[in-house]
Protein backbone atom coordinates (compact mmCIF):
# COMPACT_ATOMS: atom_id res chain seq x y z
CA UNK A 1 0.00 0.00 0.00
CA UNK A 2 1.34 3.66 -0.42
CA UNK A 3 1.81 5.47 2.74
CA UNK A 4 1.29 9.83 3.12
CA UNK A 5 4.35 11.10 4.57
CA UNK A 6 3.77 11.23 7.98
CA UNK A 7 2.89 14.85 9.54
CA UNK A 8 4.51 14.68 12.95
CA UNK A 9 7.85 14.72 12.33
CA UNK A 10 9.42 18.41 13.70
CA UNK A 11 8.90 21.25 11.60
CA UNK A 12 12.67 21.90 10.46
CA UNK A 13 14.30 18.89 9.18
CA UNK A 14 11.91 19.43 6.03
CA UNK A 15 13.21 23.11 5.46
CA UNK A 16 16.69 22.31 6.25
CA UNK A 17 16.99 19.15 3.74
CA UNK A 18 14.95 21.45 0.83
CA UNK A 19 17.76 24.26 1.45
CA UNK A 20 21.29 21.67 1.49
CA UNK A 21 19.39 19.57 -1.45
CA UNK A 22 18.45 23.25 -3.43
CA UNK A 23 22.48 24.07 -2.69
CA UNK A 24 23.71 20.79 -3.87
CA UNK A 25 21.68 20.98 -7.08
CA UNK A 26 23.04 25.10 -7.68
CA UNK A 27 26.53 23.67 -7.39
CA UNK A 28 26.08 20.33 -9.82
CA UNK A 29 24.41 22.86 -12.47
CA UNK A 30 27.49 25.20 -12.03
CA UNK A 31 29.78 22.30 -12.43
CA UNK A 32 28.25 21.04 -15.94
CA UNK A 33 27.95 24.57 -16.87
CA UNK A 34 31.28 25.17 -16.54
CA UNK A 35 33.05 22.02 -17.31
CA UNK A 36 31.34 19.87 -19.65
CA UNK A 37 31.93 21.11 -23.50
CA UNK A 38 28.57 22.33 -25.25
CA UNK A 39 27.12 19.24 -27.23
CA UNK A 40 23.79 20.52 -28.89
CA UNK A 41 23.90 22.06 -32.34
CA UNK A 42 23.33 25.63 -31.30
CA UNK A 43 26.10 25.33 -28.84
CA UNK A 44 28.42 24.59 -31.23
CA UNK A 45 27.11 26.85 -34.03
CA UNK A 46 27.05 29.32 -31.49
CA UNK A 47 31.06 28.68 -30.78
CA UNK A 48 31.86 28.21 -34.07
CA UNK A 49 30.34 32.06 -34.54
CA UNK A 50 31.84 33.39 -31.94
CA UNK A 51 35.08 31.92 -33.53
CA UNK A 52 34.85 33.44 -37.01
CA UNK A 53 32.88 36.25 -35.60
CA UNK A 54 30.16 36.70 -38.08
CA UNK A 55 26.53 37.00 -37.66
CA UNK A 56 24.36 34.56 -39.63
CA UNK A 57 22.81 37.77 -41.79
CA UNK A 58 26.14 38.56 -43.02
CA UNK A 59 26.79 38.82 -46.41
CA UNK A 60 28.87 36.13 -47.80
CA UNK A 61 32.05 36.94 -50.30
CA UNK A 62 31.22 34.54 -53.16
CA UNK A 63 31.10 34.15 -56.46
CA UNK A 64 30.26 31.24 -59.64
CA UNK A 65 32.98 30.54 -61.25
CA UNK A 66 33.35 29.40 -64.86
CA UNK A 67 35.99 28.11 -67.06
CA UNK A 68 35.13 28.16 -70.48
CA UNK A 69 35.59 28.56 -74.07
CA UNK A 70 34.37 30.98 -76.76
CA UNK A 71 33.12 28.31 -78.81
CA UNK A 72 30.83 27.22 -76.02
CA UNK A 73 29.15 30.40 -75.68
CA UNK A 74 25.38 28.83 -76.43
CA UNK A 75 26.03 26.29 -73.63
CA UNK A 76 27.37 28.81 -70.87
CA UNK A 77 24.56 30.89 -71.88
CA UNK A 78 22.19 27.84 -71.15
CA UNK A 79 23.77 27.24 -67.82
CA UNK A 80 24.03 30.50 -66.79
CA UNK A 81 19.80 31.28 -67.79
CA UNK A 82 18.75 28.73 -65.51
CA UNK A 83 21.42 29.27 -62.83
CA UNK A 84 19.40 33.00 -62.22
CA UNK A 85 16.09 31.63 -62.78
CA UNK A 86 16.10 28.92 -60.54
CA UNK A 87 18.87 30.90 -57.60
CA UNK A 88 20.67 34.06 -58.04
CA UNK A 89 17.95 36.22 -59.43
CA UNK A 90 16.95 36.20 -56.20
CA UNK A 91 21.19 36.71 -54.68
CA UNK A 92 22.77 38.48 -57.18
CA UNK A 93 26.19 36.45 -56.41
CA UNK A 94 28.69 37.49 -59.21
CA UNK A 95 30.40 35.39 -62.43
CA UNK A 96 34.16 35.07 -62.65
CA UNK A 97 34.81 34.08 -66.09
CA UNK A 98 38.21 32.32 -66.90
CA UNK A 99 39.59 31.62 -70.30
CA UNK A 100 43.38 30.42 -71.42
CA UNK A 101 42.29 32.81 -74.63
CA UNK A 102 41.10 36.06 -74.60
CA UNK A 103 37.24 36.27 -74.39
CA UNK A 104 35.73 37.89 -77.82
CA UNK A 105 33.47 41.21 -77.75
CA UNK A 106 30.75 38.70 -78.62
CA UNK A 107 30.98 36.41 -75.77
CA UNK A 108 31.40 38.96 -73.11
CA UNK A 109 28.42 41.17 -74.88
CA UNK A 110 26.21 38.14 -74.81
CA UNK A 111 26.73 36.58 -71.38
CA UNK A 112 26.52 40.49 -69.66
CA UNK A 113 23.18 40.61 -70.71
CA UNK A 114 21.99 37.75 -68.58
CA UNK A 115 20.60 38.72 -65.62
CA UNK A 116 21.93 41.45 -63.37
CA UNK A 117 24.87 39.63 -61.25
CA UNK A 118 28.16 41.66 -61.95
CA UNK A 119 30.16 39.89 -64.16
CA UNK A 120 33.89 39.56 -64.71
CA UNK A 121 36.41 37.96 -67.23
CA UNK A 122 39.81 36.95 -66.80
CA UNK A 123 42.72 35.25 -68.86
CA UNK A 124 45.10 32.58 -67.58
CA UNK A 125 48.92 33.22 -67.67
CA UNK A 126 52.16 30.52 -68.88
CA UNK A 127 52.09 29.59 -64.89
CA UNK A 128 48.55 28.14 -64.54
CA UNK A 129 47.85 26.86 -68.02
CA UNK A 130 50.69 25.59 -69.58
CA UNK A 131 53.94 23.34 -69.16
CA UNK A 132 56.01 23.77 -66.05
CA UNK A 133 59.82 23.54 -66.93
CA UNK A 134 60.33 20.15 -64.96
CA UNK A 135 57.42 18.08 -67.73
CA UNK A 136 59.48 16.45 -70.60
CA UNK A 137 57.14 17.19 -73.39
CA UNK A 138 58.33 14.53 -75.54
CA UNK A 139 57.77 12.28 -73.13
CA UNK A 140 54.41 13.45 -72.43
CA UNK A 141 53.41 12.99 -75.33
CA UNK A 142 54.80 9.66 -76.07
CA UNK A 143 52.36 8.90 -72.60
CA UNK A 144 49.28 10.31 -74.22
CA UNK A 145 49.74 8.32 -77.70
CA UNK A 146 49.79 4.85 -75.35
CA UNK A 147 46.93 6.15 -73.01
CA UNK A 148 44.94 6.03 -76.78
CA UNK A 149 44.69 2.33 -76.36
CA UNK A 150 43.42 2.21 -73.18
CA UNK A 151 40.39 4.14 -75.02
CA UNK A 152 39.63 6.47 -71.84
CA UNK A 153 38.29 10.21 -72.72
CA UNK A 154 40.14 12.67 -73.57
CA UNK A 155 43.41 10.28 -73.53
CA UNK A 156 45.38 12.31 -76.40
CA UNK A 157 44.17 15.64 -75.17
CA UNK A 158 46.70 18.07 -74.34
CA UNK A 159 44.37 21.02 -73.51
CA UNK A 160 42.31 18.60 -71.06
CA UNK A 161 45.38 18.13 -69.18
CA UNK A 162 46.03 21.59 -68.92
CA UNK A 163 42.44 22.07 -67.43
CA UNK A 164 42.52 19.48 -65.02
CA UNK A 165 45.86 20.78 -63.68
CA UNK A 166 44.37 24.42 -63.26
CA UNK A 167 41.35 23.49 -62.05
CA UNK A 168 43.39 21.44 -59.34
CA UNK A 169 46.48 23.76 -58.75
CA UNK A 170 45.55 27.36 -59.70
CA UNK A 171 41.77 28.60 -59.67
CA UNK A 172 41.57 29.60 -56.14
CA UNK A 173 44.72 31.71 -57.12
CA UNK A 174 43.83 33.54 -59.96
CA UNK A 175 43.50 37.27 -58.93
CA UNK A 176 39.82 37.80 -60.09
CA UNK A 177 38.89 35.23 -57.22
CA UNK A 178 41.09 37.49 -54.74
CA UNK A 179 38.35 38.55 -52.35
CA UNK A 180 36.37 35.46 -51.97
CA UNK A 181 35.71 33.26 -49.76
CA UNK A 182 32.97 30.54 -51.61
CA UNK A 183 32.68 29.64 -54.83
CA UNK A 184 30.27 27.83 -57.14
CA UNK A 185 31.76 26.09 -60.32
CA UNK A 186 29.65 26.40 -63.09
CA UNK A 187 30.05 24.51 -66.93
CA UNK A 188 28.41 24.92 -70.23
CA UNK A 189 25.89 22.80 -70.96
CA UNK A 190 24.31 21.94 -67.55
CA UNK A 191 20.96 21.91 -66.10
CA UNK A 192 19.81 23.11 -62.85
CA UNK A 193 16.63 21.44 -62.21
CA UNK A 194 15.07 22.64 -59.08
CA UNK A 195 13.94 26.02 -57.10
CA UNK A 196 16.40 27.19 -54.72
CA UNK A 197 14.94 29.29 -52.28
CA UNK A 198 17.74 29.91 -49.55
CA UNK A 199 21.20 31.64 -49.84
CA UNK A 200 23.08 28.25 -50.56
CA UNK A 201 26.51 30.04 -49.35
CA UNK A 202 25.34 31.70 -46.28
CA UNK A 203 24.18 28.02 -45.82
CA UNK A 204 27.89 26.71 -46.04
CA UNK A 205 29.08 29.71 -44.00
CA UNK A 206 27.18 29.52 -41.08
CA UNK A 207 26.95 25.45 -40.79
CA UNK A 208 30.56 25.52 -41.20
CA UNK A 209 30.61 24.01 -44.37
CA UNK A 210 33.86 23.58 -46.95
CA UNK A 211 32.83 21.12 -49.82
CA UNK A 212 29.45 20.65 -51.05
CA UNK A 213 28.48 18.51 -53.77
CA UNK A 214 25.91 16.66 -55.65
CA UNK A 215 27.13 13.75 -57.95
CA UNK A 216 29.70 11.13 -56.94
CA UNK A 217 31.68 8.74 -59.34
CA UNK A 218 34.27 6.12 -59.92
CA UNK A 219 37.10 6.74 -61.74
CA UNK A 220 38.95 5.80 -64.80
CA UNK A 221 41.83 3.42 -63.36
CA UNK A 222 43.77 3.89 -66.68
CA UNK A 223 44.09 7.93 -65.60
CA UNK A 224 45.68 7.82 -62.69
CA UNK A 225 48.21 4.72 -62.31
CA UNK A 226 50.34 6.14 -60.00
CA UNK A 227 48.17 9.18 -58.58
CA UNK A 228 47.47 7.00 -55.23
CA UNK A 229 51.23 6.09 -54.43
CA UNK A 230 52.53 9.27 -54.90
CA UNK A 231 49.70 10.63 -52.05
CA UNK A 232 51.21 7.62 -49.90
CA UNK A 233 54.24 8.94 -50.71
CA UNK A 234 53.59 12.59 -49.68
CA UNK A 235 51.73 10.92 -46.41
CA UNK A 236 55.44 9.38 -45.82
CA UNK A 237 57.32 12.46 -46.52
CA UNK A 238 55.33 14.86 -45.13
CA UNK A 239 54.66 13.87 -41.38
CA UNK A 240 54.26 17.54 -39.91
CA UNK A 241 51.67 17.87 -42.66
CA UNK A 242 49.77 14.83 -42.13
CA UNK A 243 49.77 16.10 -38.32
CA UNK A 244 47.44 19.05 -38.85
CA UNK A 245 45.15 17.45 -40.63
CA UNK A 246 42.04 15.50 -38.51
CA UNK A 247 42.42 12.00 -37.40
CA UNK A 248 41.67 9.43 -39.83
CA UNK A 249 38.35 8.73 -38.13
CA UNK A 250 37.25 12.22 -38.27
CA UNK A 251 38.12 12.65 -41.47
CA UNK A 252 36.38 11.51 -44.78
CA UNK A 253 39.14 8.73 -44.90
CA UNK A 254 36.77 6.11 -45.77
CA UNK A 255 35.40 7.77 -48.63
CA UNK A 256 38.49 6.89 -50.53
CA UNK A 257 40.14 4.25 -49.29
CA UNK A 258 38.70 0.55 -48.15
CA UNK A 259 41.47 -0.88 -46.77
CA UNK A 260 42.86 1.86 -45.03
CA UNK A 261 45.01 3.39 -47.35
CA UNK A 262 46.55 0.62 -48.82
CA UNK A 263 44.59 0.90 -52.50
CA UNK A 264 42.58 4.06 -53.79
CA UNK A 265 39.07 2.69 -53.91
CA UNK A 266 38.76 5.78 -56.61
CA UNK A 267 35.53 7.13 -55.17
CA UNK A 268 35.57 11.03 -55.75
CA UNK A 269 32.84 13.87 -55.98
CA UNK A 270 32.24 15.28 -59.70
CA UNK A 271 33.85 18.40 -59.98
CA UNK A 272 31.78 20.08 -62.64
CA UNK A 273 29.67 21.17 -59.98
CA UNK A 274 31.42 22.48 -56.85
CA UNK A 275 30.71 24.25 -53.81
CA UNK A 276 33.57 25.16 -51.71
CA UNK A 277 35.46 27.43 -49.06
CA UNK A 278 38.29 28.61 -50.88
CA UNK A 279 40.84 28.58 -47.96
CA UNK A 280 40.28 24.53 -48.63
CA UNK A 281 42.57 25.16 -51.39
CA UNK A 282 44.81 28.31 -50.65
CA UNK A 283 46.06 26.84 -47.44
CA UNK A 284 49.28 26.05 -47.09
CA UNK A 285 49.11 21.95 -46.32
CA UNK A 286 46.82 21.84 -49.80
CA UNK A 287 49.50 23.92 -51.97
CA UNK A 288 52.10 21.73 -50.55
CA UNK A 289 49.76 18.25 -51.21
CA UNK A 290 49.03 20.49 -54.77
CA UNK A 291 53.09 20.98 -55.53
CA UNK A 292 53.95 17.44 -54.38
CA UNK A 293 51.64 15.83 -56.76
CA UNK A 294 52.61 18.24 -60.05
CA UNK A 295 55.96 17.30 -59.82
CA UNK A 296 55.86 13.74 -60.11
CA UNK A 297 54.74 14.76 -63.69
CA UNK A 298 51.06 12.73 -63.80
CA UNK A 299 48.84 15.53 -64.56
CA UNK A 300 50.41 15.60 -68.01
CA UNK A 301 52.64 12.18 -68.03
CA UNK A 302 49.07 9.89 -67.01
CA UNK A 303 45.76 12.11 -66.90
CA UNK A 304 45.06 13.16 -63.27
CA UNK A 305 42.10 14.70 -63.14
CA UNK A 306 40.94 17.86 -60.63
CA UNK A 307 37.72 15.37 -59.12
CA UNK A 308 40.26 12.94 -57.69
CA UNK A 309 42.74 15.50 -56.47
CA UNK A 310 40.33 17.80 -54.77
CA UNK A 311 38.52 14.58 -53.32
CA UNK A 312 41.43 12.85 -51.65
CA UNK A 313 42.78 16.30 -50.63
CA UNK A 314 39.48 17.07 -49.19
CA UNK A 315 38.85 13.89 -47.31
CA UNK A 316 42.08 14.11 -46.15
CA UNK A 317 41.61 17.70 -44.39
CA UNK A 318 38.52 18.03 -43.71
CA UNK A 319 36.31 16.61 -40.75
CA UNK A 320 33.14 14.77 -42.02
CA UNK A 321 30.79 17.86 -41.12
CA UNK A 322 32.55 19.91 -43.22
CA UNK A 323 30.68 18.25 -46.43
CA UNK A 324 27.36 18.68 -47.52
CA UNK A 325 25.52 17.02 -50.20
CA UNK A 326 22.91 19.09 -51.70
CA UNK A 327 20.61 16.40 -52.22
CA UNK A 328 17.80 19.09 -52.72
CA UNK A 329 19.45 20.54 -55.71
CA UNK A 330 18.63 18.60 -59.07
CA UNK A 331 21.07 18.40 -61.44
CA UNK A 332 22.66 17.24 -64.70
CA UNK A 333 25.85 16.78 -66.71
CA UNK A 334 26.28 15.26 -69.90
CA UNK A 335 23.75 12.04 -69.16
CA UNK A 336 24.15 12.37 -65.56
CA UNK A 337 21.67 13.37 -63.37
CA UNK A 338 21.26 14.34 -59.86
CA UNK A 339 17.36 14.01 -58.80
CA UNK A 340 16.00 14.98 -55.14
CA UNK A 341 14.33 11.48 -53.83
CA UNK A 342 11.94 13.51 -51.25
CA UNK A 343 8.57 14.07 -52.56
CA UNK A 344 8.10 17.55 -51.32
CA UNK A 345 11.24 18.80 -52.45
CA UNK A 346 10.67 17.42 -55.98
CA UNK A 347 7.42 19.36 -56.58
CA UNK A 348 10.06 22.24 -57.06
CA UNK A 349 12.02 20.36 -59.54
CA UNK A 350 11.94 19.55 -63.15
CA UNK A 351 13.05 15.93 -63.30
CA UNK A 352 11.87 13.05 -62.32
CA UNK A 353 13.55 9.58 -61.80
CA UNK A 354 12.37 7.57 -64.52
CA UNK A 355 15.59 7.63 -65.99
CA UNK A 356 19.55 8.36 -65.60
CA UNK A 357 19.96 8.47 -61.56
CA UNK A 358 23.28 7.74 -61.30
CA UNK A 359 23.81 8.64 -57.71
CA UNK A 360 21.16 6.50 -56.21
CA UNK A 361 21.53 3.58 -58.17
CA UNK A 362 24.59 2.63 -60.45
CA UNK A 363 27.52 1.21 -59.98
CA UNK A 364 29.47 4.29 -60.70
CA UNK A 365 28.16 5.69 -57.74
CA UNK A 366 29.85 6.22 -54.84
CA UNK A 367 27.37 7.51 -52.83
CA UNK A 368 26.80 4.78 -50.38
CA UNK A 369 30.37 4.63 -49.43
CA UNK A 370 29.94 8.54 -48.71
CA UNK A 371 27.10 7.41 -46.01
CA UNK A 372 29.68 5.12 -44.92
CA UNK A 373 32.19 7.24 -44.05
CA UNK A 374 30.21 9.89 -43.01
CA UNK A 375 28.39 7.36 -40.63
CA UNK A 376 31.76 5.58 -39.14
N1 LIG B 1 39.03 28.05 -71.78
C1 LIG B 1 39.07 26.73 -71.85
N2 LIG B 1 38.19 26.00 -71.12
C2 LIG B 1 38.25 24.65 -71.20
C3 LIG B 1 39.20 23.98 -72.01
N3 LIG B 1 39.02 22.66 -71.87
C4 LIG B 1 38.00 22.51 -71.02
N4 LIG B 1 37.53 23.71 -70.62
C5 LIG B 1 36.41 23.96 -69.69
O1 LIG B 1 36.61 23.12 -68.57
C6 LIG B 1 35.40 22.49 -68.20
C7 LIG B 1 35.51 20.98 -68.31
O2 LIG B 1 35.80 20.61 -69.60
P1 LIG B 1 34.96 19.53 -70.40
O3 LIG B 1 35.57 19.41 -71.75
O4 LIG B 1 33.50 19.83 -70.29
O5 LIG B 1 35.33 18.23 -69.58
P2 LIG B 1 34.41 17.25 -68.77
O6 LIG B 1 33.34 18.00 -68.09
O7 LIG B 1 35.32 16.42 -67.94
O8 LIG B 1 33.88 16.30 -69.89
P3 LIG B 1 32.51 16.30 -70.73
O9 LIG B 1 31.89 15.04 -70.33
O10 LIG B 1 32.97 16.31 -72.15
O11 LIG B 1 31.72 17.53 -70.38
C8 LIG B 1 34.34 23.13 -69.06
O12 LIG B 1 33.83 24.24 -68.36
C9 LIG B 1 35.08 23.59 -70.28
O13 LIG B 1 34.44 24.71 -70.83
C10 LIG B 1 40.13 24.79 -72.77
O14 LIG B 1 40.99 24.29 -73.48
N5 LIG B 1 40.01 26.14 -72.64
C1 LIG C 1 63.11 14.04 -72.76
O1 LIG C 1 62.76 12.71 -73.10
C2 LIG C 1 63.36 12.29 -74.31
C3 LIG C 1 62.70 11.00 -74.76
O2 LIG C 1 62.58 10.06 -73.70
C4 LIG C 1 64.88 12.18 -74.08
O3 LIG C 1 65.54 11.71 -75.24
C5 LIG C 1 65.40 13.58 -73.71
O4 LIG C 1 66.75 13.52 -73.38
C6 LIG C 1 64.60 14.16 -72.53
N1 LIG C 1 64.93 15.57 -72.39
C7 LIG C 1 65.35 16.09 -71.25
C8 LIG C 1 65.65 17.55 -71.26
O5 LIG C 1 65.50 15.44 -70.23
MG1 LIG D 1 31.81 19.18 -68.96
Amino acid sequence: MFTKPSCNTRRSTPILLLFFSTALLLILISFYYFTTIPSGIADVWNEYRTAKNFDPDDPVNACFVILVRNSELEGIKSSIKQMESTFNNKYNYPYVFLNDDDFTEEFIEETKKLGKAEKFYGKLDEQMWGYPDFINQSVAAEQRQKMVETNVPYADSESYRHMCRFQSGFFFRHPLLDGYEYYWRIEPEVDFLCEIDYDVFKFMRNNGKKYAFTLTFTEFVATIPTLWDTVKDFRRDHPEIIKRFPPKEKSLWKFITDDDGKTYNTCHFWTNFEIAALDLWRSNEYLQFFNYLDQSGGFFYERWGDAPVHSIAAAMMLRKEEFHFFHDMGYRHTSVLHCPADESTLKKCSCNHDSFVWDYNSKGSCLRTFDRAILN
